[in-house]
């Protein structure tokens, strides 16, 4: 839900204006907008990029993950892989648009480490997934739009560790 809808929601299950505090949140909001739609903007154009740049950078990182008994090993699972991690890229553009973290929360980690655990997939590298997608992703950014996206990359980083 986005702070505009909330507030609304808040304020009018007291039948009040909203408070001067909600509308300067929904100022910042607003006037945060075109950089927010911006950002989003670019990790949708950039996204096979980014997850192709990213995928290299882990496995690199991490060769155990794809080298036989690794839990990414072999063409299908290397792509399941590569999958997940346009989950979570898919998520952190619906946190940036709505500047709000809940969508992530509620759609990619709650539940998430059990179920990795399940999986025999290792969440540190998981994590290390979305940190390379954060430095493959910031690198198409000017400074001010890349600390913006970072919040939203880290949030997911430590959701999962
Ligand atoms: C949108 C919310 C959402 C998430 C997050 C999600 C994750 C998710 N990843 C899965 C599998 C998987 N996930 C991975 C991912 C990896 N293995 C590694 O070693 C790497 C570190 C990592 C890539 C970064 C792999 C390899 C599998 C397949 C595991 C298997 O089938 O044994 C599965 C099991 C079912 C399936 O194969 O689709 C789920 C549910 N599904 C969802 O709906």
């Amino acid at each position: 839900m986005s702070i505009v809808t909330k507030s609304i929601v808040n304020a009018d299950a007291e039948a009040r204006y909203l408070s001067p505090g909600e509308l300067s949140r929904i100022k910042d909001f607003v006037t945060s907008g075109d950089a927010r739609l911006r950002i989003a903007q670019v990790l949708t154009d950039s996204r096979e990029r980014i997850i192709k740049e990213a995928g290299d950078q882990l496995f690199q990182k991490r060769p155990d993950v794809v080298s036989p008994g690794g839990n990414a090993y072999g063409e299908e699972m290397t792509a399941t892989c590569l999958r997940d991690m346009d989950y979570y890229l898919r998520l952190i553009t619906y946190g940036i648009v709505s500047g709000d973290v809940t969508p992530i929360e509620e759609i990619g980690l709650v539940g998430a480490k059990e179920m990795y655990k399940s999986l025999g997939t290792s969440i540190d590298a998981v994590a290390e997934s979305v940190r390379c997608m954060k430095a493959v992703a910031t690198g198409l950014m000017g400074g001010d739009d890349a600390a913006e996206a970072v919040t939203y990359f880290d949030y997911v980083v430590g959701g999962l560790l």
